[in-house]
């Protein structure tokens, strides 16, 4: 699916802004107007706007509406309207009809609205929210399960993962519009270079009647025209003395693709976005057009005071001005995709990400086939989403499975055969916390893997605790002989808490052992990343280990340094590898 745009042929305006908010209390008909309990702001997750916990912990069903008029002078054109995530499920009227509905939050959807709006008078749009997840979901919730390490469990709202479960409408919704007779579909871009030419590859799909497209590369001076057999077609550019996409070097190019009638009138326009680069595993090593990359960075969360997981442009901003104050490289979209408006930003930046599926700490207690149709289904949906973007440069199936069990070797295959099957462009990864009892990473070229030694065990002691991530990293290697990215330690730390010798909670513990795990990955020349958790403190559920959520954060949640961030920044100040 297209990020929407507002070309020559295609008009876009979005729907943000206050909208009616009510809770489904009732068995009445709220698809055809209600009365609202509140108002709410698109885009934002609704659990922290209001003061009563029953909206706060609200997962049922939750209706928004308002209404919106169309300027007659569209009247001729196809209308779409566009989410770019509802959270966990929508179903969707306009006009009181029922357009259909989307499962899995996090990912974009769409539908063709040209013969419901009206032109004469107001339209009515009206979604229903759901945000009930079950063994079924991906992620999985309401499970009522005992804990295991590394699963979370018995808190409250019961989710077997540690961030609130935010929802709502958090992502923008738009209406765009393209001419009724043909529109581009999708367009996959694939990239590579010779010397200093670069090799482009683009396919594409369209709807309706066009006879040829015409692609043109702006920065190159080139134009290349295609016909088009049976609603698709294919072009291979060349880009003479090609500027490469690189960490902190965005080198970007826009594609304009045009599809023309017989007689080259323009039908419809729209600019694909994309980087030279390549990315693939040899040995030991990620290699980033041919060069060694060492990941320094995080996970992290869309995650803020009073916008829950609500796309905002300045939280965004400061994100990454702080990535670029650390001398991070790359951070991990834990746990689900982020914000397409996010990943564009990285593209622009020049931040490595690695895309993340929003299958956290699925149990094979209770996975079912249901289970891992919803996995697939919101796998395939990121790459789809995220493949023509160049800061993506490796896909994450998953976060702590409990990948030690037998049953879960076929499912990571079926997930590791998708993913490969719609992009053979990028290294597969899969974060495990199972260490070397995990059964699934003969699937994935990374190891990812995520490691508490200091915090979760041998507390308060950091030499142990090094010693023990040395003892436990070489026997994954021994074990799975792949590059292995640590894509989590850390120690919660509360702001301004100090203590001489250093005691867990305070900034100088947290510096002492993220500081001396380094260390110890360092010595290891198959690690190929540090990764912290996280980039920032973020919400929780709530259970007895979490005071006001999960304080790991190299940044508070109001986005300031803690001490250990001045350590990291003067040791990712200089290259880990030489150049
Ligand atoms: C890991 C999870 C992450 C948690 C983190 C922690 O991947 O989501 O927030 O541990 O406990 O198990 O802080």
């Amino acid at each position: 699916m297209l990020y929407p745009q507002r070309t020559h042929t295609r008009e876009l305006f979005e729907l943000n802004g206050i909208w009616d908010f009510a809770r489904e209390k009732e068995a009445i008909a709220y698809s055809k107007g209600f009365t609202p309990e509140k108002q709410v702001a698109v885009p934002s997750s609704y659990n922290d706007l209001f003061t009563e916990e029953e909206f706060r912990s609200w997962e049922g069903g939750t209706w928004y509406a308002r209404k919106f008029t169309l300027p007659r002078m569209l009247a001729s054109e196809r209308i779409v309207l566009r989410f770019g995530s509802v959270s966990y499920r929508a179903e969707v009227y306009l006009n009181g009809q029922h357009l259909g509905g989307h499962e899995t939050g996090y990912t974009p959807f769409e539908f063709d609205v040209t013969d419901i709006v009206s032109f004469e008078s107001e339209n009515l749009l009206c979604v229903r929210g759901e945000n009930i997840l079950s063994n079924e979901t991906v992620p999985m919730g309401n499970l009522q399960n005992s804990p295991e390490p590394g699963q979370f469990a018995g808190q409250y709202p019961d989710t077997p993962f540690d961030f609130f479960p935010y929802a709502g409408i958090q992502r923008p919704v738009a209406i765009y519009t393209t001419c009724k007779t043909a529109w581009l579909d999708t367009v996959v871009v694939k990239t590579g270079y010779k010397g200093s030419t670069g090799h482009v590859q683009l396919d594409g799909r369209i709807s309706g009647h066009a006879a040829k497209v015409s692609i043109s590369i702006a920065e190159s001076e080139s134009e290349t025209t295609v016909d088009i057999a049976e609603g698709a077609f294919a072009a291979e550019i060349e880009i003479a003395n090609v500027k490469l996409w690189d960490v902190y070097q965005p080198n970007l190019y826009q594609a304009r693709i045009r599809l023309l009638d017989t007689d080259d009138n323009v039908i419809d326009e729209y600019t694909q976005q994309f980087g030279v680069r390549t990315v693939r595993v040899e040995g030991n090593r990620i290699l980033l057009n041919e060069k060694p990359v060492y990941f320094q960075g995080f996970g992290r969360h869309e995650d803020f005071h009073i916008i829950g997981k609500g796309l905002n442009h300045s939280v965004n901003i400061r994100d990454h001005e702080l990535l670029k104050w650390i001398n991070a490289n790359s951070y991990r979209t834990t746990h689900y995709p982020y914000s397409e408006e996010l990943i564009q930003l990285a593209d622009q930046q020049g931040i490595l990400l690695i895309s993340e599926a929003p299958a956290v700490s699925i149990n094979f207690d209770y996975v079912n086939e249901q289970t891992l149709k919803a996995h697939l289904k919101v796998l395939g949906e990121l790459i789809e989403r995220d493949r023509n973007n160049p800061s993506v440069i490796m896909w994450s199936v998953a976060n702590e499975a409990t990948t030690d069990r037998p049953e879960a070797i076929p499912y990571f295959k079926e997930l590791s055969e998708l993913v490969r099957s719609i992009d053979n462009t990028r290294p597969v990864t899969m974060v495990t916390c199972k260490a070397e009892n995990d059964l699934v990473m003969d699937f994935f070229d990374v190891v990812g893997v995520n490691l508490y030694p200091g915090w979760y065990s041998l507390p308060g002691q950091v030499s142990e605790a090094k010693d023990d991530l040395r003892h436990t990293l070489e026997k994954m290697y021994a074990k799975f002989e792949k590059p292995i990215l640590i894509t989590e330690f850390g120690a919660d730390t509360i702001a301004g808490l100090h203590s001489l010798p250093a005691e867990q909670w305070s900034e100088e513990y947290q510096t002492e052992l993220v500081m001396g795990l380094i260390e110890v990955m360092r010595e290891l020349d198959y690690v190929v990343g540090e990764h912290l958790w996280n980039f920032a403190d973020f919400r929780t559920a709530q259970n007895f280990a979490r005071v006001g959520g999960n304080k790991k954060g190299i940044f508070t949640r109001e986005r300031q340094p803690k001490m250990v961030a001045h350590f990291l920044k003067k040791l990712w100040s200089q290259p880990r590898y030489e150049i």
